[in-house]
């Protein structure tokens, strides 16, 4: 299979506008195979932490620290991801989170205005050198709810967040000033095709009010120099070993590993710190 690379080009895009996406990045037989585990995956599906928008809608999400052995380790750490991630920081990435999300037909809640980074500085990381990959498991569109981005909006640096609902959202003053000036773009995503967007780009979602699921895995990294003063996990700051882009078809339908550390609302006091929580 001929794999997709991260080029000069996508660097270029991702500099300008805090983003790029690359069509049919993962291909649709490996997504197949992903969608498969996930749907196999009691571990995945009965560990998801329902997070509440404004309107009493919520998605799901299960998150997890020390990615294993296992399909979805195979996605967030391969080569042509890693590849990447080093051509954006000229440095060595780290694996900070894998998210599994899951926006349900007709239940799947909105997501605020926010900047990833906007809560990731409170857990004590001194750069914006982060960012986060979705692969689109599911086709995403306007009518479940898609990412939406604002175009560029990773040069305005941080904002400071604050509670909106059970989210944390961006200060909508300044939102509302960068909406009159920058491009509001609905990243509409086929299976495979892979967002790379900046700690800093501004960016929401709707609510999921079609018949279809919308399901994404975000990894989200951070460049391993760039270690928190605070408790984060070592996979934090450690070099990713890379797995060869072969893997994920090899690999299987192999569900979460054991040694992967989930979030948990039930025993993680601070869960909220990792999600767009509210401190
Ligand atoms: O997938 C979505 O709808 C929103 C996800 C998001 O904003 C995030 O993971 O930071």
């Amino acid at each position: 299979m001929n794999y997709k690379r991260f080029t000069d080009e996508h660097l270029t895009s991702y500099g300008h506008d805090g983003y790029v996406i690359i069509r049919e990045f993962f291909h649709p037989k490996e997504v197949a195979l992903l969608l498969e585990t996930y749907h196999k995956d009691q571990l995945v599906k009965d560990s998801a932490i329902n997070v509440d928008d404004n309107s009493g809608l919520n998605t799901k999400l299960t998150l997890w620290y020390n990615s294993g052995d296992d399909i979805y380790g195979a996605f967030s750490k391969s080569e042509r991801v890693v590849d990447g991630l080093e051509k954006i920081w000229n440095g060595e990435p780290a694996l900070y989170h894998t998210k599994f999300m899951q926006k349900e037909p007709k239940v799947g809640g909105s997501w605020e205005w926010h900047q990833d980074y906007g809560y990731w500085y409170d857990n004590g990381f001194l750069m914006p050198e982060m960012l986060s990959v979705m692969v689109a498991v599911t086709r995403a569109n306007k009518e479940n709810g898609c990412l939406q981005v604002l175009k560029g909006s990773h040069k305005i640096g941080r904002i400071n967040h604050g509670s909106t609902g059970e989210q944390v959202g961006a200060d909508m003053k300044r939102v509302n000033y960068a909406l009159k000036s920058m491009e509001l773009v609905y990243v509409e995503l086929e299976p495979g095709d892979t967002l790379f967007f900046h700690g800093n780009l501004l960016h929401r979602s709707d609510a999921n009010t079609s018949d279809h699921a919308r399901f994404s895995l975000i990894s989200a990294y951070n460049l391993a120099s760039n270690k928190s003063f605070m408790n984060e996990p070592e996979a934090s700051h450690t070099p990713i070993q890379k797995v060869p882009n072969e893997k994920i078809l090899q690999i299987g339908a192999k569900g979460i590993s054991d040694n992967a550390d989930i979030l948990s609302k039930e025993r993680d006091k601070n869960w909220k710190d990792t999600i767009d929580m509210p401190k």
